[in-house]
């Protein structure tokens, strides 16, 4: 059995408790515990239908109306009731008076249905006896959450209050619910009915907590004990491998090798290029240490590579003919940032790779550039599904040390905010002059290298993550999905499941030999809705379900994650269909996401309607004047006017924090500039249409 050790919890010795009422009087939590809410657990059983057991773990003040668990069950008036205290020793190892949910752990042959209150699921901690009634220990939620996992158990989620009784009058399908629990207000945050063990906050409701949970319940990440670093489990290293096998032969063909400088850097080449360190400068990590020694110099992990890469760069091009030089690295980065971190999109470690280019001509460097930008762009649409925006980054917020800066930038729907999906570089001769990087042209003229730089990194996942996963969990693009079809046989007792598993082997193998990763979730001792909200938690594109009946007309049934379409497919049928269907969920996630970000892009003329759009969680087009004052001062005033409205409207969401500032100047703007239109902001005249959000 696993070791619990690793439990956030409390436990409290006290006077024996037989009674909840004895649990509250005797038992005090402290600290972060002290919020506990009690449980008070009940095994019942079908007086008629012994094989019917129940363990209902609910709120200790939660009314439980026998009636009408009665009939939610199904059990036959007057048949459920307290279960045999001998069956209940037996099958969860608990005694009278001890009931509690780690008895389930016991039941290893799931015999016993677990009913969860939905007031539990929305609590904090929950406290209960760990098997004997002196002592009570409190969890978090999440911990419950991962004792049921383990013990292969697929709860139901129960609202008690919205519980129907048999005496209800008939017809009135949909009774007012009883009245608030005292906890209601926290449920109400939470998804209604989450009658799985899953998502808890919904999209639009609690954007950062259902990211949170979307991220680790699917499994894609851990949190670690080091703020602003997280563990990156194999389903999200998938998505960065595929991300790298769609790059990096892309890099190649451009005649960019791969190469690996060290990680660690000298303050001395860290501080040569003083005006692009100059903002960065709190963010450099240090290692100034070997054991316990000093080290004679603190030496600096690299946050990025030029200053690693360009003495370099120096010493191998002397000539033209060493031109141009392309290299690139697939490495991780620290930068420690102090703002608050999210996982994948703003982290103190994070993976990517980074492209540092030399070239004879300033020509040269610009296609350098726009190919890159082009590989990003198709990354985003043809493997992640996601609509990008191209273009150039404004004075303002382009690279200090390039000459000009294009960037990828992409919409997240639910908070209305841009984010920036990769960059690519024109360095032009700036940091040439700074590492000394001249060669000799045709004319034997001494000339600086015009360079470029670009990076893609770990950020693409969770930008990817935002725009499509929903209030299931995950939602993955097929290309990037480890398992891309996943086989759940459904046998029931009378069923000859031999014949359904010989069945469901052969549909597996005939996807597998067609290139499809496929996975045959033949557990036993999961039930099939157990099995498909697991593999909707974790954003497997296609379902086949394949049943008795399904066999016996050679079909299977299949559902799609990306939104719930079902559909019955011939299963001679399934090695050609398969893969045509993953390509159609790949195009229809991504226009549907294209749409969204299209009625989320506003053209504005003036501050009023910009400021308008923008607080509608817009991004908005303008026109505007290019001029870098401009937008600082659009940028202080955005936020001064957000930080009114918020004040105004008291304790409002997130949404409306933060100022605005150039994404782009879109390289293809919804509308072109036309001949005599005013900057939206300053009224002057407008030179550009520029793209403006809140971004991350
Ligand atoms: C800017 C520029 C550039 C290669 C890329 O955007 C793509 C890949 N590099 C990176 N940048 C810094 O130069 C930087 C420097 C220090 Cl010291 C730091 F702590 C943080 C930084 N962040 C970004």
């Amino acid at each position: 059995m696993q070791d619990f050790t690793s439990l956030i919890q409390q436990t409290v010795k006290h006077a024996v408790a037989n009674t909840v009422k004895e649990m509250l009087e005797n038992c005090k939590f402290e600290g972060d515990h002290a919020n506990t809410t009690f449980a008070k657990n009940l095994f019942l059983a079908n007086k008629k239908k012994k094989e019917q057991m129940y363990l209902v773990i609910a709120v200790h003040d939660t009314e439980i109306d026998m009636k009408a668990l009665t009939t939610h069950f199904k059990a036959g008036s007057g048949n459920l009731r307290a279960g045999d205290e001998a069956v209940m020793e037996q099958i969860l190892g608990v005694k009278k008076g001890a009931v509690n949910l780690f008895g389930i752990l016991n039941d290893t042959d799931n015999k016993v249905k677990l009913v969860l209150d939905s007031r539990i699921v929305a609590a904090e901690r929950v406290g209960f006896h760990p098997m004997q009634n002196d002592a009570t220990t409190s969890i978090t939620v999440s911990d419950l959450h991962k004792i049921i996992e383990l013990s292969g158990h697929n709860p139901e989620i129960l609202d008690f209050s919205s519980l129907q009784s048999e005496a209800a009058p008939s017809g009135e399908a949909k009774q007012a619910p009883a009245k608030k629990a005292p906890q209601a207000k926290k449920t109400e945050e939470k998804k209604e009915n989450a009658h799985q063990l899953g998502i808890e906050y919904t999209k639009e409701q609690n954007f950062s907590k259902w990211y949170q949970q979307v991220i680790t319940r699917s499994e894609m990440i851990e949190y670690y004990e080091i703020s602003g670093c997280y563990i990156l489990r194999p389903l999200s290293y998938f998505i960065w491998e595929s991300i790298q096998n769609f790059l990096d032969p892309r890099f190649k063909k451009n005649g960019v090798s791969n190469c690996y400088f060290p990680m660690f850097v000298s303050e001395a080449a860290l501080s040569k290029e003083k005006d692009h360190i100059a903002g960065f400068a709190p963010e450099v990590a240090w290692v100034t240490k070997s054991g316990k020694t000093n080290l004679p110099e603190p030496i600096a992990i690299r946050p990025t590579s030029e200053t690693i890469m360009y003495p370099s760069y120096a010493k191998w091009i002397h000539s033209h003919r060493d031109l141009p030089l392309c290299l690139n690295q697939w490495t991780n980065v620290v930068r420690w940032e102090f703002k608050h971190p999210t996982p994948f999109i703003r982290t103190r470690e994070f993976l990517w790779q980074e492209g540092h280019t030399a070239h004879a001509t300033t020509e040269e460097a610009d296609v350098m550039v726009l190919s890159i930008l082009d590989y990003y762009a198709d990354c985003y649409k043809e493997l992640l599904a996601v609509p990008v925006i191209k273009g150039r980054k404004s004075e303002e917020e382009k690279f200090a040390g390039a000459n000009y800066t294009t960037t990828v930038e992409l919409y997240v729907p639910s908070n209305g905010r841009g984010i920036q999906g990769a960059t690519s570089h024109q360095l032009g001769q700036n940091f040439a002059k700074m590492f000394d990087v001249w060669f000799e042209d045709k004319a034997g003229q001494k000339q600086f290298a015009w360079q470029t730089s670009w990076g893609f990194s770990t950020r693409s996942i969770g930008a990817m993550i935002m725009v499509h996963s929903d209030d299931k969990g995950l939602v993955l693009p097929p290309r990037v999905a480890q398992i891309q079809v996943v086989i759940v046989p459904i046998t029931y007792k009378d069923d000859d499941s031999n014949t359904i598993l010989a069945k469901a082997e052969e549909v597996y193998n005939s996807l597998k030999a067609a290139g499809v990763r496929v996975f045959l979730d033949d557990r036993e001792n999961y039930n099939p809705g157990f099995k498909y909200n697991h593999w909707e938690l974790r954003g497997v594109p296609i379902r086949l379900e394949l049943g008795k009946k399904d066999i016996e007309k050679g079909e299977v049934r299949m559902v799609r994650r990306d939104n719930g379409d079902k559909a019955q497919m011939k299963q001679e049928d399934l090695a050609s269909e398969i893969p045509h269907m993953l390509n159609k969920i790949h195009n229809d996630m991504y226009e549907r996401a294209l749409k969204t970000r299209d009625e989320h892009m506003k053209e504005a003329s003036t501050w009023e309607q910009f400021m308008e759009a923008l607080n509608a969680k817009n991004i908005v087009q303008t026109p505007w004047c290019n001029v870098q004052e401009c937008e600082k001062k659009a940028k202080d005033k955005s936020k001064e006017e957000s930080l009114k409205i918020m004040e105004q409207a008291g304790e409002e969401e997130e949404v409306l924090t933060g100022s605005a500032k150039t994404l782009c100047l879109p390289f293809q703007p919804q509308t072109p500039l036309v001949a005599g239109e005013k900057c939206f902001h300053c009224g002057e005249e407008a030179k550009i249409k520029a793209l403006w959000g809140r971004s991350y």
